[in-house]
């Protein structure tokens, strides 16, 4: 009888897990808000031994942060170990096919008051949720103004699991892009299993530099962290108007098509998932192959511990 119950109450459990593969609603807090931005913390390129003034790598810009509900407290905008960076990239979106997400956003740009958005590729919307700027048609979510706040609603379609960017489409749009508003969205399939590590990619030129998730150099680049064993996810895109290539020493992946490569082109806003059963412990290099911008700082390491 005891036997019986505990398969009943198992029976119960799973029914009450299933809901969880079922669509939700998920929501994001997230505000612009200023910040002063160093592309090389450390002042040099290790590779080359050259060494930078922060006159040179330190801007004022603006970016996307996560907070708490009803924007209470600031967050930081990903996971500790997927990342070296809390303001750049902005929050990974993350939901799976058949949900509904709803991105509160509020202006807090009290630097350079300009009106910003969140304009989010890859996701269902109408087009009050599209974010972008066109004079004579577009509504307040095209142009929220300093203290003001605006909710996108999203839904994630079969046709939007991958990787996808989001940035301000505003009316600052150019300023904001180079200063890093940005990040990305991750869906994932509907009985998709969850990487067991997820780290995003941005390419981006900035200032003289390229950039690497606003960061340019080995030391200054987001070191990822994986262990034998773990599914690794890579989503990486590049913003501005440049093409970057993403390659991985020591590390294959399949394209769509189902191509071995090593190495992937991004040009603008264009995005990709790449995953692997991680098997290759060690240090290695991951980095943009055009050679003038790894020369320029957009080069990283990433760390695969023994299990
Ligand atoms: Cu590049």
């Amino acid at each position: 009888m005891r036997r019986l119950t505990a398969l009943l109450i198992a029976g119960a459990a799973s029914l009450l897990a299933a809901p969880s593969a079922s669509a939700a609603t998920r929501e994001y807090w997230v505000a612009a808000v200023p910040a002063t931005w160093n592309i090389v913390p450390n002042g040099r390129d290790a590779i080359m031994g050259m060494e930078y003034p922060t006159a040179d790598t330190v801007f004022g810009t603006v970016v996307y942060r996560r907070y708490t509900k009803g924007w209470g407290k600031p967050l930081a905008n990903v996971p500790s170990g997927s990342g070296n960076s809390n303001l750049m990239p902005g929050p990974l979106i993350k939901a799976r096919e058949g949900d509904k997400l709803r991105v509160h956003f509020k202006n807090l740009d009290t630097a350079f008051k300009r009106p910003h958005s969140m304009h989010f590729h890859g996701v269902h919307y109408k087009p009050s949720s599209d974010g972008a700027y066109l004079p004579g048609f577009s509504g307040r979510d095209a142009n929220v103004k300093p203290g003001q706040t605006w909710t996108y609603k999203l839904t994630a379609g079969s046709d939007s699991v991958g990787a996808w960017p989001y940035h301000d489409h505003g009316p600052e749009m150019e300023a904001s892009i180079d200063g890093g508003m940005w990040g990305m969205l991750s869906i994932l399939g509907k009985h998709e299993q969850a990487p067991d590590r997820e780290f995003v990619v941005v390419f981006s030129p900035m200032g003289k530099f390229q950039a690497i998730d606003g960061r340019a150099f080995v030391g200054n680049t987001p070191v990822f962290h994986s262990r034998e064993g773990d599914l690794v996810q890579w989503d990486v895109m590049a913003m501005g108007s440049e093409h970057h290539t993403f390659h991985v020493h020591g590390h294959r992946w399949k394209t769509p098509d189902g191509r071995d490569v090593d190495t992937v082109t991004v040009g603008p806003a264009e995005s990709i998932r790449v995953r692997w059963r991680e098997k290759e412990p060690g240090t290695w290099l991951y980095h943009c192959h055009v050679e003038t911008h790894m020369a320029a700082g957009m080069i990283g390491t990433y760390q695969v511990n023994a299990s």
